[in-house]
């Protein structure tokens, strides 16, 4: 058996994955023909680019969000697509990333159109092919404090079972965590899991520190500086902390030398540290990746083991957000 086959079949969750991010070349093309082409078609393929070449993807979620995403139906539509997928690799479950302040304030979607969609889909989907799904609302850094709080509200107006984290994302570079630190306590008061995209973009493991100490979120998306700070590091290890890590996309893809980047990609020194890292896909159409390409990079660009690839399993069940029992039942 090829090593993608056994990935492939090992039942895995995910945990990082950004709803945007999973729209296929073919919904894209079309979303942008209905659109009466904003994006010229040659734009469209350059989108679809290997996550390893020096291009960010983030100014195209904010062309759908403004653009091309015009209908609750859309959001429906791209959720039933994605989790079909996640079934074609045998992900069982997903807490996927929505961003809701672009959907509504640019898409001029109302939340709780959005969210009904977007949930509706996962309702059919776990009828109909078993891959459990659940919403994780993520703050737009790049928008403002008050945006973050507006997000905030809206989930608490109009509350949602399986709607049940909030995280943040977009570029970290001059959109520090603390902004966002009111928003995170009262996420949590309300019995919101927290997550926190840090250390993705090469700023100093700070970051990581304040996600974990202050806004005290129960897993880190990225979290690759932290291996810059040895008492950190301990930290994670005595606290068991998950690190949700992708080997298609960060800064240090972006920024290694091609013939190197796998040596000195933190994920490699994460793994040998013996933090609790769980591979994952980010934007998977993107970067043309997926969750068995994703996990079968971890063997063959960081030389993890297959005893390795056990221990994301259990970190996957460890960090996923679902009751003691249902974890019991997946061990
Ligand atoms: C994202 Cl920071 C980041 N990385 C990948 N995809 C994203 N979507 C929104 N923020
Ligand atoms: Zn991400």
């Amino acid at each position: 058996m090829s090593l993608q086959d056994f990935c492939r079949g090992i039942p895995k969750v995910e945990l990082h994955c950004h709803l945007y991010g999973t729209i296929c070349k073919e919904t894209l093309t079309e979303l942008n023909e209905r659109a009466g082409r904003p994006f010229t078609l040659r734009q469209v393929d350059g989108f679809y680019i290997r996550g390893d070449k020096p291009v960010g993807v983030l100014s195209i979620f904010r062309g759908l969000e403004s653009q091309l995403i015009t209908s609750a139906r859309d959001l429906y539509r791209i959720t039933c697509e994605y989790l079909e997928r996640c079934k074609l690799h045998n992900v069982v479950y997903s807490e996927f990333f929505w961003n809701p302040t672009g959907t509504v304030l640019d898409a001029k979607i109302p939340f709780q159109d959005a969210q009904d969609a977007i949930l509706k889909a996962v309702d059919e989907i776990e009828k109909s092919c078993g891959v459990v799904g659940r919403l994780v609302c993520a703050i737009d850094r790049e928008a403002s404090p008050e945006k973050a709080e507006m997000m905030l509200d809206w989930m608490l107006q109009y509350p949602a079972a399986k709607t049940i984290g909030i995280g943040i994302d977009y570029r970290e570079t001059g959109h520090p965590p603390h902004l966002f630190a009111e928003t995170f306590k009262k996420a949590k008061q309300n019995g919101y899991k927290l997550t926190a995209h840090a250390g993705e973009f090469g700023e100093p493991w700070n970051n990581v520190d304040f996600v974990l100490n202050d806004l005290q979120v129960d897993r880190i998306d990225h979290g690759y500086t932290v291996i810059d700070n040895p008492a950190l590091v301990q930290q994670c290890l005595d606290e068991n902390v998950i690190f949700t890590v992708v080997p298609t996309n960060s800064y240090y893809l972006r920024t290694l030398d091609p013939a190197e980047w796998a040596q000195k990609h933190p994920i490699r020194k994460m793994v040998q540290l013996g933090l609790k890292v769980h591979p994952n896909t980010d934007d998977p159409a993107f970067h043309l990746v997926n969750p068995t390409t994703a996990w079968t990079m971890m063997v063959e660009c960081f030389g993890c083991t297959i005893d390795d690839l056990g221990r994301f399993c259990q970190n996957g069940i460890e960090g996923a957000w679902v009751d003691s029992e249902t974890k019991q039942k997946w061990r």
